[in-house]
């Protein structure tokens, strides 16, 4: 599906295993997109920031136990809550019915998706419902089922895919605390990867030296950007 046809930011998301370089090449991609003058932001999920975020990372750092499905659906609501605008309507109802009050809060437009791209800003993503799908797929959930919670959301015009095997992953700078750094689940990730890899992602090997991998993204990257600019449609998952 897709809508209007006005000048826009693009979506730019990396994916990737657990220190495939995606922290380090998403501020590269940033400054890059900056330093040609594109009006650019950089965002990551999960977003740590919001309530929902919070939980999220309770559950990371083993702070917090929960059921596969439960937080595979608090990661996939931390990016609605990132997608569209929240309405809460109050209604007063007072004994005499006299008044009635309705008020309307929206919270702040500006960190939205939607809205930041429409304003042409370009937002770099580290992280995003494929992360969503390869990760809770690899604990054994049916692939369709996770997919479903993210239907609807902004789909990206680029998917950058950091390839790296596992194992050599797992020597860069070694696993912290957080509950998936384990490299057997690692490998599962990997595979779950695969499966949703399609035409449309640019695979990068990661393996390369930082320098050259930065190049190939910008490269990859910059007619994604134009094309938005000239007026490319917003689509929606799943394409
Ligand atoms: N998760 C989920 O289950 N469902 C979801 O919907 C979402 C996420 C969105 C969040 O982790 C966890 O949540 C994640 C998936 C799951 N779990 N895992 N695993 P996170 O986002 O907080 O952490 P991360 O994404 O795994 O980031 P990371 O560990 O920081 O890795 P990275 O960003 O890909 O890599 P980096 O920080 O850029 O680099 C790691 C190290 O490698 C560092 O020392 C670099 O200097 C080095 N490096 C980077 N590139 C190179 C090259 N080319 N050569 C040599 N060394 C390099």
């Amino acid at each position: 599906r897709a809508s209007s046809s006005e000048s826009r930011g693009a979506l730019i998301v990396l994916e990737g295993l657990d220190r495939s370089g995606k922290t380090s090449q998403s501020s590269r991609l940033l400054s890059y997109l900056e330093g040609l003058g594109h009006s650019t932001e950089l965002w990551r999920f999960p977003d740590r920031g919001t309530s929902v975020g919070q939980m999220i990372s309770a559950y990371l750092s083993n702070k917090s136990h929960l059921d596969d499905r439960t937080i595979h659906l608090l990661f996939s609501a931390n990016r609605w809550e990132k997608r569209v605008t929240v309405e809460v309507s109050l209604h007063k109802n007072f004994e005499s019915q006299k008044f009635q009050a309705s008020v309307q809060k929206k919270i702040n437009m500006k960190s939205l998706m939607e809205t930041q791209l429409k304003n042409g800003t370009t937002l770099v993503v580290d992280r995003y419902s494929y992360s969503g799908v390869a990760f809770s797929s690899a604990k054994g959930l049916d692939i369709e089922w996770c997919k479903a919670p993210e239907v609807g959301l902004l789909a990206p015009d680029i998917v950058l895919y950091l390839d790296i095997p596992p194992e050599k992953a797992a020597e860069r700078g070694g696993y912290g605390d957080e509950r998936y750094e384990q490299l057997e689940f690692q490998k599962k990730v990997a595979k779950c990867y695969q499966a949703l890899c399609d035409s449309s992602w640019k695979v990068i090997d990661a393996c390369q030296p930082i320098e050259d991998i930065e190049k190939q993204l910008q490269d990859a990257v910059l007619d994604h950007v134009m094309a938005c600019e000239r007026g490319r449609p917003l689509s929606y998952l799943w394409p």
